[in-house]
């Protein structure tokens, strides 16, 4: 059944104004799953006129009462798992244990959220002057702009929509053009929830026609985006001087070390994950392991060999660990980056080759690939998006340190390591947003802040706890209060 999807402004669905519709395709077999409106201006600014209306009254909806529809949310999608799922391994490619692990995160992030509607909290303090109180207040910011990838098509927008809510803002939400249905369904069961009408609007279409006129709308008060760091970079421009709150995710080129010492059984298994779990397609994907040299000649050979086990295939079946890359475009760009690898004279260990046998030639499928390369080689550098790791050969730590800093992004880093003090080190030089220790680079969980550093985030971070999103969603307000009944100055007035 081919599903026929709406855009949502102002609690109507609605096709585009132009009637223009955009095909929502399985990359496992390249079979039309869906329809969606593939909007226009006019769309957007319909949305955003929809979401500054509804601002009015959201903003003053109490906030642990906005809470309680967080809760009536997370417990609807917990009831829908299963069926989201499956629709984004449908849609998406993704094995089904990813499928439902990308909705448990947006399970996760609504709980949290929902309880976040009795925590938001400031600070009181005394004032210097008698008869006069101060406070901070987190207060709301008025209408977002958020843009999402489609390699988390339900937990990076439970990311954004959530946390934007709960802080009493309203939301223009444009999902990726590749993930329509996820994002669709997702939005249903918000709205379902008790949203008010208005307060989220779900405009599909694509970057290009629509991502620079919903970033730089007037009626826009800031924008979110997760997606590449050119698109990122590009946005940033677009609405610099424009007074708007922006924060970007971008891209990672995310390094494992391992060292002399690790648990190699731990660290292969790792490396497996991180690199080819989800196919490669996450900004905290292990796209380098970068190994001692004591070790580099045993983990490569086991690496490789481990990697050569792997099947791909279509995620529903549960004998696959790998799924296929999300479009042929996406494909291509990887063939050509395994091709720049064998020029640049990288030793490709295994794979490297499209997969084409039998149902596979219907989807956009890449063996996993292994690369020895050098650390100035671009594909050791590059953000590939796909299954293809580089093995990197190191000295010690600090060399392995230096490589792993070595390059534009910041996301997320690991060490495979016994040595207590190892980990110290590493913890503290890592250039990353995210370190982790004996775990692979992938796995981010929700309680905590989520962001890089370098060309991998721009703005405030996502995700829960201290420099979270509630920094990007809010901002802070002083209120004083005199109650004196007279003229108080402060700094002058002695009493
Ligand atoms: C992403 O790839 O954009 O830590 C997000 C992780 C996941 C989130 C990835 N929890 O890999």
């Amino acid at each position: 059944m081919v599903l026929d999807l709406k855009n949502l402004i102002g609690g109507r669905w609605q096709d585009a104004e132009s009637g223009d519709k955009l095909d929502s395709i399985n990359p496992a077999n390249g079979e039309v799953i869906g329809t969606a409106p593939s909007s226009g201006t006019i769309d957007v600014d319909k949305a955003v006129e929809a979401a500054t209306r509804a601002f009015k009254k959201w903003r003053l909806t109490p906030a642990p009462k906005r809470g309680e529809i967080l809760f009536r949310a997370a417990e609807l999608l917990v009831k829908h798992k299963e069926e989201l799922g499956r629709l984004v391994t449908r849609e998406m490619g993704k094995v089904l244990t990813e499928g439902l692990g990308d909705v448990q995160e947006a399970i996760d992030m609504a709980f949290y959220m929902a309880g976040e509607g009795r925590r938001l909290s400031g600070e009181t303090i005394y004032s210097e002057l008698p008869y006069k109180d101060c406070k901070s207040i987190r207060v709301p910011i008025g209408v977002f702009a958020l843009i999402t990838p489609w390699n988390f098509p339900t937990a990076i927008p439970a990311w954004k929509i959530l946390p934007a809510l709960i802080s009493g803002n309203t939301v223009v939400f444009k999902p990726s053009s590749y993930t329509p249905l996820s994002a669709g369904r997702l939005v249903e069961l918000i709205v379902e929830a008790g949203i008010p009408e208005g307060v989220v609007n779900l405009v599909h279409g694509t970057g290009d026609r629509i991502g620079g006129r919903l970033s730089t709308h007037p009626g826009v008060d800031g924008v979110s985006f997760t997606g590449s760091t050119a698109v990122g970079a590009r946005l940033a421009r677009l609405c610099s001087g424009l007074d708007k709150e922006i924060s970007c995710e971008m891209g990672g080129k995310n390094p494992i070390i391992v060292m002399d010492d690790a648990r190699l059984d731990l660290a292969i298994e790792g490396a497996l994950w991180g690199g080819f779990g989800t196919s490669g397609q996450r900004c905290t994907a292990a796209s380098r392991v970068i190994i001692h040299k004591k070790v580099y000649d045993e983990f490569v050979q086991r690496f490789t060999n481990a990697a050569k086990k792997l099947k791909s295939g279509d995620g529903l079946d549960p004998a696959t660990h790998m799924g296929p890359l999300i479009n042929e475009s996406q494909m291509n760009k990887v063939l050509d980056y395994i091709e720049t690898g064998k020029k640049e004279g990288a030793r490709l260990a295994t794979g490297g080759k499209r997969l084409i046998e039998g149902p596979l030639s219907k989807g956009f499928f890449i063996e996993p690939t292994i690369f020895e390369a050098k650390p100035e080689m671009r594909i050791a550098r590059e953000e590939i998006f796909g299954p293809v790791v580089s093995l990197l050969k190191a000295d010690g730590l600090e060399d392995a340190i230096d490589i792993a800093n070595d390059v534009d992004y910041g996301l997320s880093a690991s060490i495979y390591t016994q040595d207590v003090n190892n980990t110290a080190i590493a913890e503290r030089d890592l250039e990353a947003g995210l370190v982790y220790i004996n775990a692979p680079t992938i796995g981010a969980e929700i309680q905590l802040p989520f962001g890089g550093t370098k060309k991998s985030g721009l703005g405030r971070k996502e995700a829960g706890g201290r420099g979270g999103a509630l920094d990007m969603f809010t901002k802070w307000k002083v209120v004083y209060r005199d109650f004196s009944g007279r003229l108080q100055r402060a700094q002058i007035d002695k009493d």
